[in-house]
């Protein structure tokens, strides 16, 4: 196996569960959160807003995850994690946003999902150096990859060709090689049977 690497939109793929870079609220945004919250429909956010509260505001701390149903996403499930925002890299940044790629995956084991597309988390909105943040997910779903069964389809989604170039070359730098183009659509991942609710 090996993580693949897709360049489009997150919200078009059929896997188990897709990640949302979400805020500590849970209740939307712009970037992915809101391509997400569009394609998924108003269920998702009322779905969110059930969540309990840890403190005012606060439905999952950064580093953490919650997952919901898809609703009309063809993803079964959103996990919703929130990333660190970038400040100079001394605030336990690299830690937390390790922290979501790793407990998504946890949770997605935990829930038994086979395969998962993470956006690049913290690298809008939340100005997290990319090429920083690309090494951290490659090394956190290669180390998951190497050492756990599911979810055994792992997805970096790019939504450039300059992420897409700059996540194969995360991988290489881990032993692992790139062989999918961009612009291509992802070819392992099956289309969503009609019977699945
Ligand atoms: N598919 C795949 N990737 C996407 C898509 C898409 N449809 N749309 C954007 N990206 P961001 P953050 C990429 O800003 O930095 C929200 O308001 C985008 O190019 O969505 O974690 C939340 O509510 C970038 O590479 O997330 C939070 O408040 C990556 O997704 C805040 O933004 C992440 O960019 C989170 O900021």
């Amino acid at each position: 196996m090996k993580i693949e690497v897709w360049q489009g939109d997150i919200t078009t793929l059929a896997v188990d569960a897709i990640v949302n870079a979400a805020n500590e609220s849970l209740l939307g945004g712009g970037g992915v959160d809101g391509a997400i919250h569009r394609a998924a429909g108003p269920q998702l956010l009322a779905e969110c807003a059930a969540l309990p509260e840890l403190r005012p505001g606060v439905r999952c701390p950064t580093g953490e995850v919650r997952a919901t149903a898809g609703y009309n996403l063809p993803a079964r499930h959103v996990l919703h994690t929130v990333g660190p925002v970038w400040n100079d890299g001394t605030r336990a940044e690299a830690e937390l946003l390790a922290n979501c790629y790793w407990k998504s995956l946890q949770l997605a084991e935990k829930m038994g999902l086979r395969s998962i597309a993470f956006p690049a988390i913290s690298c809008g909105v939340f100005g997290y150096p990319l090429h920083q943040a690309a090494q951290i997910a490659a090394t956190e779903t290669l180390a998951w990859q190497r050492s756990h069964r599911e979810p055994q389809r792992i997805i970096l989604v790019a939504y450039n060709a300059a992420t897409f170039k700059v996540y194969q070359s995360a991988l290489a730098t881990l032993g692992q090689p790139g062989d999918v183009a961009p612009g291509l659509p992802c070819p392992t991942v099956e289309p969503r049977p009609a019977w699945l609710p």
